[in-house]
C-alpha cells in the first residue's frame, strides 16, 4: 500500500453539510440509510467520491433517480452535474461480526461505534475525512426489550413505538461535525443522572451510563465530570454548549474513551471505579480520562483537525489540558514526575527508536498507527512550553484566540500556533520544528565558578532519525536555579533560560558561594539533561533542590549513575543511594506520596535507554542487588514508614491518604527485595486485611513475585473474589504476566489458556501480553521465546483486531538497545511476522518499519 502524505493534502471536492441517518438496528444485520445533502467545493467537475468498507450496498439514488453503484478502490463515485444534490445509500453492515472494534459493533449486548479515525466508513458511505463538517440528524430503531436505551450525539428530539416490539429515537447534533466524532449507543443500560449549571447559568443533564449492577462505581466519574466542566469554564473560559452530556462505558474498546461530541463512549477501565475494585492510580486515571474527553468538547470538537497529520492539534493539548486539571486536583510536583515517568518510558523509547515521528507526521500508511506518546505526550509538552514562552496570561489571550477565531472549523497545528504569536506578539518561528524534527534534544550542561560569578555553559543537538539526518536547532526554555552548596538556598532565584542556538552561554552575577546546578526544573522542556557534575553535588541536590520535581531527579540521576556503573562492570555502589533514601523515608518535610517516588529506582526499561547493547537480564539483576541493599540497610526507616502508612483511611481519596498509600506500597516492595521471608509475611498479612484495591494489588504484586505456596493462596483468593469483575481479573491476569524472570513464559502461556482470556478483548490481551512486554526480564529470555511468543500472539490479534494488534509490534522493535544475539533473535521475529499473509496495513507499517 502507498503511505498518505501530509504535502498532499487538498480540500475535499464536496462538502455534506447535512446527513440524515436511519438505522434498523440489529446486531446480526443491520441496515443503515443516509440522506446525504452534498455542495460541490470549488470549480471543478471531479465526480463525488465517498468512502466505504465492509459495506454490503442494497441501493444509491441521486435526487430521487436511481443509480448504478459505482465502487472504485473503496471508494463509491458518483458523478453529479449540478452545484449540490441529495445522495441516498441503503446498507448493511454485521455488528456481530466486526471484531475490529471500529464502526458499529457489539460488546456486550451493547451496540456502540467507534469512528476515529476512519471507522465511520464501516457504516455507511461518506467522505470520511475531519475537514468534511455536517449536522447530523440521526434515527435508531431496534427491539425495545433488548434494547431499550437508544442514544446518539446532540439532544434527542423525539421518541416513539414501532411494530414488531420495536422502539424509535430520533437525535439531533446541530454542531457541525467530521464524521469521526459521530456515535451512537443501544442496550440495557441504566443511568447515573446529575445536572450542571454553566457559569452563564444554562442547565445541562449529565448522564453516566453503565450495565445496573456497575452504577454504584460511577460516583467517582461523574465527580470529575463536574469538576472538569467547572475548571475548563475557569482556566480557559469553556463552558459546555449542548443540553446533554452522556458518557457510556463499554468492555470492549480500543482507545482509553473517545470523545463523540456530546456521547463520550468509553472503556469501562475509566469509569467504573471505587475503593474495593480500583487502584487510587486507577481512580486517577478514570478522572484524567474523564477530564480529557469533556475538554475534547473545544480542543478537538468546536476546533476540529484539518487531517490526520495535525492530530497533535487536539491531542496534544487536550493531554496539556487533562494534565493542568489533574495538577489543580492534585499535588503539582507528583503529578508532574509521573507525566515525565511516562514520557521517559513510552515517547523516548520512540523518539529513539524506528518508529521515531515528528509531532506533525509527514506520511503514515495507517493513521491508526499514529495515536502515540509522541503526538499526545510529546504533543503536549510542545503546548506546556509555548505557554512557559509566553507566560500564563499571554498563553490563556492566545487560546482565547484560537477558540474564537477557529470555532466551527478544521484547522492546522500551524493555526494553533498562530493565534499564539497573534495574541502574544511573540515570534514562535523557530519553535515550530518542535512541530517538525523527530527525535528527543539532548543538551549538555557545564557551569563554570569563579571570582564571584558563574556562567553555564550550554551545548544543544538533536539526534538524528529516519528520514531527518540533519536537524536545527531547537527553542529550548530552561528553568535553571543556582543552589548554594552550603545553605541549601537559592543563591541565583530561578529564571527561565532561552537557548535557541547550539551553543549558549548564561551569566550569573553575585555567586560568591559554591554553586550546585538545578537545571531543567519542572521538566520545562522534554529533552535529555547531561550536566557535569563537582564529586557529591548529585547527592546534595537529591536532598535539598528547592524544586521538588528537580530534586526527585537528582535522586532519579544518582541512582542511574551507580546502576549504570555496575552494569557497565564496576562494583555496585549502594551507600549514596542508601544515604538518600534513608534521608527521604526520615524527612519530615517531604509529603508521602512525594517520597514514594523519590525512593523508586529508574526502571528497567529506562536503564536499557542508555545502553547501546544492553543485556536485560544483567540489567534486572543489578537494579534487584541494589534494591536489596535498600531493603536490608534501611529495613527499619521503611518499615516504620510502612506501618505509618497504614494510617491511611481506606474511605478518603485525599491527596494525603493517597499518598500514605502509595508510600504502603513503595516500602513494601522494598522490604521484600530486601528480606524474602519477612516480604511474604508482610504481603500476605497486608492483603489479608486489606481494605481497598491500592493496598490488595500492591501486596498480591508483591506475593507473585516472590513465588511459593502464599502467593498461589493469594491468587486464588483474589479470582475467587472477583470472579465477577472482568476489569479485576484483568488485573489478575497482569499481576502475573508482570513477575520479573525468566519463567513467566510459562505463566503467559498458560494464563492464554485460561477459560476467562481472550483475544477478542482488548483489556485482556494488554494485561497479559502487554505486561509481559513491559517487564524485560521476563520478555528478554536468553533463549528469545519470549519473542516468539509475542510475535504469534500479534498475528493470531491482527486477524481479529489489526488496531490493537499493532500496538505490541513496538517491544520487538527496540532491538537496538539490545546485545546482539538477542537483537538477532528479535529481529528474526519481526520477519517471521512480516512473511504472514494477509498482515493488516497496521502490523505491516510497524513492523516493516521496526525492521529498518
Ligand atoms: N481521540 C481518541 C481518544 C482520545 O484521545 O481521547
Ligand atoms: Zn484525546
Amino acid at each position: 500500500p502507498a503511505p498518505v502524505r501530509r504535502e498532499d493534502y487538498r480540500a475535499p471536492d464536496w462538502l455534506i453539510p447535512q446527513v440524515e441517518l436511519d438505522f434498523a438496528l440489529d446486531p446480526a444485520r443491520t441496515i443503515v440509510r443516509a440522506r446525504l445533502h452534498v455542495v460541490r467545493n470549488g470549480e471543478h467537475d471531479r465526480p463525488l467520491r465517498l468512502d466505504g468498507e465492509a459495506l454490503e450496498t442494497l441501493s444509491a439514488s441521486l435526487d430521487g433517480q436511481p443509480i448504478e453503484v459505482r465502487i472504485e478502490a473503496e471508494q463509491l463515485v458518483v458523478p453529479i452535474a449540478a452545484a449540490s444534490a441529495v445522495l441516498e445509500t441503503e446498507v448493511a453492515i454485521l455488528p456481530d461480526q466486526n471484531s475490529q472494534l471500529m464502526g458499529l459493533y457489539a460488546s456486550g449486548g451493547i451496540l456502540c461505534t467507534q469512528c476515529e479515525s476512519e471507522g465511520f466508513r464501516r457504516i455507511t458511505w461518506f467522505a470520511d475525512r475531519p475537514d468534511v463538517l455536517s449536522t447530523y440528524r440521526v434515527r435508531l430503531s431496534a427491539d425495545r426489550a433488548r434494547f431499550p436505551i437508544l442514544l446518539a450525539n446532540g439532544n434527542p428530539v423525539e421518541r416513539g413505538e414501532g411494530e414488531g416490539g420495536t422502539h424509535w429515537a430520533l437525535w439531533e447534533d446541530p454542531f457541525p461535525k467530521p464524521s469521526y466524532l459521530f456515535a451512537i449507543v443501544a442496550g440495557d443500560l441504566a443511568c447515573n443522572a446529575d445536572t450542571f449549571t454553566t457559569a452563564s447559568g444554562r442547565k445541562v443533564d449529565l448522564g453516566i451510563w453503565v450495565r445496573e449492577p456497575d452504577l454504584p462505581k460511577t460516583a467517582h466519574a461523574m465527580q470529575a465530570l463536574k469538576d472538569s466542566m467547572a475548571w475548563d469554564e475557569r482556566a480557559y473560559g469553556r463552558e459546555y454548549d449542548l443540553d446533554r452530556f452522556n458518557i457510556v462505558a463499554v468492555s470492549d474498546f480500543n482507545f482509553g474513551a473517545m470523545e463523540n461530541k456530546g456521547l463520550n463512549i468509553f472503556n469501562t477501565r475509566y469509569v467504573l471505579a471505587d475503593a474495593e475494585t480500583a487502584t487510587d492510580a486507577d481512580i486517577d486515571a478514570v478522572a484524567a480520562v474523564v477530564a480529557h474527553e469533556y475538554f475534547h468538547n473545544w480542543s478537538g470538537n468546536r476546533v476540529t483537525c484539518r487531517d490526520w497529520f495535525q492530530l497533535s492539534l487536539k491531542e496534544g493539548l487536550t493531554v496539556f489540558r487533562d494534565q493542568s486539571f489533574s495538577e489543580a486536583m492534585g499535588s503539582e510536583a507528583v503529578q508532574r514526575i509521573d507525566q515525565v515517568r511516562m514520557l521517559r518510558a513510552a515517547q523516548f523509547p520512540e523518539d529513539a527508536g524506528p518508529l521515531a515521528h515528528p509531532v506533525r507526521p509527514d506520511s503514515y500508511l495507517e493513521i491508526a498507527n499514529f495515536y502515540t506518546a509522541t503526538v499526545y505526550n510529546k504533543g503536549a509538552e510542545v503546548i506546556r512550553m509555548m505557554r512557559t514562552l509566553l507566560g500564563p496570561e499571554r498563553y490563556r489571550k492566545g487560546t482565547d484566540l484560537y477558540f474564537e477565531r477557529h470555532d466551527g472549523q478544521a484547522v492546522t497545528c500551524e493555526d494553533f500556533v498562530r493565534a499564539m504569536e497573534d495574541a502574544s506578539g511573540i515570534d514562535l518561528g523557530q519553535f515550530r520544528f518542535w512541530y517538525s524534527q523527530a527525535g528527543t534534544p539532548r543538551v549538555e550542561a557545564r557551569l563554570v565558578q569563579e571570582n564571584g560569578r558563574a556562567a553555564l555553559h550550554l551545548r544543544q543537538s538533536v539526534p538524528a532519525t529516519s528520514g531527518q539526518p540533519l536537524k536545527q536547532p531547537m527553542v529550548i526554555p530552561l528553568k535553571v536555579a543556582l543552589i548554594g552548596a552550603d545553605s541549601g538556598r537559592e543563591i541565583a532565584k530561578e529564571r527561565l533560560v532561552v537557548m535557541r542556538e547550539a551553543t549558549h552561554v548564561e551569566p550569573f552575577a553575585d555567586v560568591t558561594e559554591p554553586a550546585l546546578l538545578s537545571i531543567n526544573r519542572h521538566f520545562s522542556a522534554p529533552i535529555v539533561v547531561t550536566a557535569e557534575r563537582k564529586p557529591g553535588e548529585i547527592e546534595a541536590l537529591a536532598e535539598t533542590d528547592t524544586d521538588p520535581f528537580a530534586r526527585y531527579e537528582a535522586g532519579q540521576e544518582l541512582m542511574t549513575r551507580d546502576l549504570m556503573a555496575a552494569i557497565f562492570g564496576q562494583p555496585l555502589r549502594t551507600d549514596a543511594v542508601v544515604t538518600a533514601v534513608g534521608a527521604t523515608l526520615r524527612s519530615q518535610a517531604l509529603d508521602p506520596a512525594f517520597k514514594a517516588d523519590a525512593i523508586a529506582l529508574p526502571a528497567e526499561s529506562l536503564l536499557i535507554e542508555h545502553l547501546d547493547a544492553a543485556d536485560p537480564g544483567k540489567v534486572h539483576d543489578v537494579r534487584e542487588a541494589m534494591r536489596r541493599a535498600i531493603g536490608t540497610e534501611l529495613a527499619d526507616d521503611l518499615s516504620r514508614a510502612h506501618m505509618a502508612a497504614s494510617r491511611a483511611d481506606p474511605a478518603s481519596l485525599a491527596g494525603a491518604d493517597k499518598g500514605l498509600r502509595r508510600l504502603r506500597s513503595a516500602t513494601l516492595a522494598l522490604l521484600a527485595a530486601g528480606n524474602a521471608e519477612l516480604g511474604r509475611s508482610l504481603a500476605s498479612r497486608q492483603y489479608d486485611a486489606a481494605k481497598t484495591m491500592t493496598e490488595r494489588q500492591s501486596a498480591l504484586m508483591v506475593l507473585a513475585t516472590l513465588g511459593g505456596g502464599e502467593a498461589e493462596k493469594a491468587l486464588d483468593d483474589f479470582y475467587r473474589r472477583f470472579e465477577n469483575d472482568p476489569l479485576v481479573i484483568d488485573k489478575w491476569f497482569a499481576v502475573q504476566a508482570s513477575v520479573p524472570g525468566d519463567a513467566t513464559l510459562d505463566t503467559v502461556e498458560r494464563l492464554m489458556a485460561h477459560p476467562a482470556f481472550t483475544l477478542a478483548n482488548p483489556n485482556r490481551l494488554r494485561a497479559v501480553a502487554g505486561s509481559f512486554a513491559g517487564t524485560p526480564s521476563a520478555f528478554h529470555r536468553p533463549d528469545g521465546r519470549g519473542y516468539d511468543w509475542l510475535a504469534e500472539v500479534i498475528v493470531a490479534a491482527d486477524k481479529l483486531n489489526p488496531q490493537t494488534a499493532a500496538r505490541f509490534v513496538a517491544p520487538l522493535g527496540r532491538w537496538r538497545r539490545i546485545e546482539p544475539v538477542r537483537a538477532a533473535m528479535m529481529r528474526a521475529a519481526l520477519e517471521r511476522i512480516l512473511r504472514e499473509p494477509g498482515l493488516s496495513k497496521d502490523v505491516l507499517e510497524l513492523a516493516g518499519k521496526s525492521l529498518g
